[in-house]
């Protein structure tokens, strides 16, 4: 190093005045991985990075996400006042002002149109204290019956399955520290390592440890790669699929009867209707080799311990939740659950996927996973919320048919936090009509979304690094995100937005919090006794001892890393297994002669969700800075789509324009395209409103579909 560079140098260092450190969580998936914001201040500006901070779920590692969090919370584009729309434009108002808009147009449209007129629409982004607060807010300060949330689209499936399987709903069923020491997994419909990356060192140190990998997918992915045996089945014939591995299992009698006998019901039923089965009609619905599907049998019948891991591609179908419970069965028949290195796990998808479907965003749900409908569970949190069991209102509907009964009239206002509904729900335009018809919509966002340009009412929120409170992560453990930052401008937390309005709709009784820990200390009495006990977390303990798994009753429950090591939740302690047909009872689209191809749609490792934080944060935009559609290269030559160019993809509801992509990993009857773009490359456009008939689930991974190179198109 010459002299002239040494200078340089030193100079650089002392330039580097002084290093902050911050405290915090990563605001994106469900693995909520611990980390330090470390700021440096050098003489002309401000320098970020991010380290992972040792814990017990992730100990330490981070994924590009997370590294790059902070881009979108730092971001010029951050709401830091209140803006209300005035003749088509956003003009910044004082909070003062907007909670007075805030009042007059909730009070005006419940006279107008009755109390159930205004919705709220939820999040899993937001914090179990901001999630509990909201399901109350429904309830008591604006007494309607419509509170849903975004998780609907989400976890429902495997939600309603476990419920109705076990008898409780935790995502995962033991903790990830079993997953190195299994013998056989199955990886169903989930790509972890791109969604949740941070979780892939369980999986490759089961298989150093000589597990054995089965993944079911469409399409190979990093995630399938690790796998010993990829089942690349048809899109939506996963239930199928497990009734062809229920057969081979009952067929090579790989049947635990014993544990049957014990713990289940409806064993009898099941192997009827497997035996009437015929395998070979199996291969030809799921497209899966039969000679494959009796090896991932009889490895997982065989292997002394095993488990199974659903995520969204099983889930998000119109039949996600019996394809989910088919699953189930498998485990229950081969006795693999309840002890040690066997289990569920449903791997949760956003950040506070798990809590914040307990606390009562859900349109059927009070806190503690207790049922609207059940007269114990309503008297007992209409004591905790000091009102009248009587003034509780009834079970609402799910998200996408909030925005039904908005076409319909019913609906006529709404409140949103932390969703960006027009780009995340199925039938897109439908629902940017809805929301468009309000008479009164408020947003709670960082940034102006897509969904948020339509509202008439802005709020401006708190950032990951700026929010306090606890998320429940995909092991069903609840961490503390501490809040490290000051709020820019004017941005309030959520929690607190909540609590002003209700204030300022005279409801201050039932809202005096201070504090996020406030709150919590409410949501754990509110959860007492309930399915999701979160009475003996504090802030103090979470604190110290990094994180406790629910069910917690007491302050000296050390929390459940196992489930059902002796009996499941029904009252009977039974877990109930289901008959699932090969086909559904309510049928998907089919492809055929106008729309010969399946779509199937997805996530990159780069981009989060609808795009909205990740769109705003360079170093993830640059590593995909528009959607794509990948395609099998035959099939593309069939339909004459080159390589890398523009392509229209249509189905019965609408149409976008996006750029191939070859790939020899689909199938070559399925395309796929990530969701995170909005507007023409927003491929909800395409995606129908099916509901699964028991969760109301969208089925956003199968929709059929036609693709033309868009020259073609002009040309016509
Ligand atoms: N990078 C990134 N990570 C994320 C997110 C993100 O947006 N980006 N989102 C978070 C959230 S909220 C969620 S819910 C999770 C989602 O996590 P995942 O569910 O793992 O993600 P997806 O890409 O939606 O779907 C998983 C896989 O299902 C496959 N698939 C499609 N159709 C079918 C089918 O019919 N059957 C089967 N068996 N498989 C099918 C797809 O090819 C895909 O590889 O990720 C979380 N993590
Ligand atoms: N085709 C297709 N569609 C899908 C899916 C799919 O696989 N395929 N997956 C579905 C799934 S699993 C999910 S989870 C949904 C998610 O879909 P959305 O609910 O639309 O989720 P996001 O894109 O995360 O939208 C969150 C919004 O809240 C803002 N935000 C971020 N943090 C905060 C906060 O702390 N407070 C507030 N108030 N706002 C905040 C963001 O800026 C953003 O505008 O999409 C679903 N839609
Ligand atoms: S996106 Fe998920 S895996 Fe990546 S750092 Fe954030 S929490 Fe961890
Ligand atoms: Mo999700």
């Amino acid at each position: 190093m010459t002299e002239l560079m040494l200078k340089y140098f030193r100079t650089k260092q002392k330039e580097v005045q002084k290093e902050k450190i911050y405290e915090t969580q990563c605001p994106y998936c469900s693995m909520q991985c611990k980390m330090q914001l470390i700021e440096q201040s050098v003489v002309s500006r401000k320098q970020y990075k991010t380290v992972g901070k040792d814990n017990p779920t992730t100990q330490g590692r981070i994924c590009i996400k997370g590294m790059n969090a902070y881009q979108h919370a730092f971001n010029r584009e951050r709401l830091k006042y209140p803006m209300l729309k005035v003749n088509g434009e956003f003009v910044r108002i004082t909070w003062e002002q907007a909670l007075e808009y805030i009042k007059n147009n909730f009070t005006r449209i419940q006279e107008e149109d009755g109390l159930n007129a205004l919705a709220v629409y939820g999040s899993a982004s937001i914090t179990n204290e901001e999630a509990y607060l909201l399901g109350k807010f429904a309830r008591v300060a604006l007494k309607t019956k419509y509170i849903d949330y975004n998780g609907r689209l989400c976890m429902s499936a495997a939600a309603s399955a476990a419920s109705q399987t076990f008898g409780m709903d935790r995502g995962f069923t033991n903790s990830l520290s079993e997953i190195p020491f299994t013998r056989c997994i199955i990886l169903a419909g989930t790509n972890i390592a791109e969604c949740q990356p941070t979780i892939m060192p369980y999986f490759e140190e089961a298989k150093a440890n000589g597990a054995f990998l089965i993944a079911i997918d469409p399409r190979e992915t990093a995630t399938t790669k690790l796998a010993d045996l990829h089942l690349k089945l048809k899109p939506g014939t996963d239930a199928a699929l497990a009734n062809g591995l229920l057969k081979v299992i009952i067929e090579e009698n790989y049947v635990d009867d014993a544990f049957i006998q014990d713990r289940a019901q409806g064993f009898q039923e099941v192997k009827e209707y497997i035996t009437s089965l015929d395998l070979e009609e199996i291969g030809e619905i799921t497209g899966v080799p039969i000679s494959q599907i009796r090896k991932a049998a009889a490895k997982f019948g065989k292997e002394e311990t095993g488990m199974i891991f659903t995520a969204r591609g099983v889930e998000q179908q119109t039949d996600g939740s019996s394809a989910v419970r088919n699953f189930l069965n498998i485990l229950i028949t081969t006795g693999k659950l309840g002890r040690p290195n066997c289990g569920y796990g449903a791997i949760t998808g956003q950040g506070n996927g798990q809590g914040a479907r307990e606390h009562g965003q859900k349109a059927d749900q009070l806190p503690g996973y207790r049922s609207i409908e059940n007269e114990e569970h309503r008297e007992y949190v209409a004591s905790v919320w000091g009102i009248d069991p009587a003034e509780l209102p009834g079970k609402g509907v799910s998200a996408y048919e909030i925005m039904e009964k908005i076409h319909e009239g019913e609906i006529t206002g709404m409140f949103l936090m932390c969703s960006n509904p027009i780009v995340s729900n199925p039938n897109a335009p439908f629902v940017k009509n809805a929301l468009k018809k309000l008479k009164f919509l408020v947003a709670v966002d960082l940034f102006v979304s897509e969904t948020a340009r339509l509202a008439d009412l802005i709020l401006p929120t708190s950032s990951y690094l700026e929010d306090q409170g606890t998320m429940t992560n995909v092991e069903g453990r609840v961490t503390l995100r501490e809040a490290s930052c000051p709020l820019p401008g004017e941005a309030k937390h959520d929690w607190q937005i909540i609590v002003d309005i209700a204030h300022a709709l005279g409801k201050e009784k039932y809202f005096s919090f201070s504090s996020a820990e406030e709150i919590f200390n409410e949501l754990r009495l509110a959860s007492q006794g309930g399915m999701a006990d979160y009475y003996g977390i504090t802030y103090e303990r979470l604190r110290k001892e990094g994180g406790i798994l629910w069910p917690c009753p007491d302050l000296l429950h050390k929390g459940t890393m196992r489930l059902f090591e002796t009996s499941f939740a029904h009252r009977d302690g039974k877990a109930v297994m289901a008959v699932v047909p090969n086909k559904p009872v309510v049928p998907k689209e089919e492809t055929g002669k106008e729309y010969p191809l399946y779509l199937t749609t997805g996530r990159v490792m780069s981009h989060y969700l609808t795009g909205v934080q990740t769109r705003r944060s360079p170093a993830l935009a640059a590593r995909n800075i528009e959607s794509y559609m990948e395609i099998h290269p035959q099939t593309a030559e069939e339909y004459q789509i080159p390589d890398q160019s523009l392509v229209k993809i249509e189905s019965r509801r609408g149409s976008i324009i996006v750029r191939s992509k070859y790939s020899e990993a689909i199938r070559p009857d399925t395309v796929f395209v990530p969701f995170h773009w909005a507007d023409s490359q927003n491929v909800n456009n395409l995606v129908g409103k099916e509901l699964d008939p028991v969760c109301r689930m969208p089925g956003f991974k199968l929709s059929a579909v036609k693709v033309s190179p868009v020259n073609d198109v002009y040309a016509n």
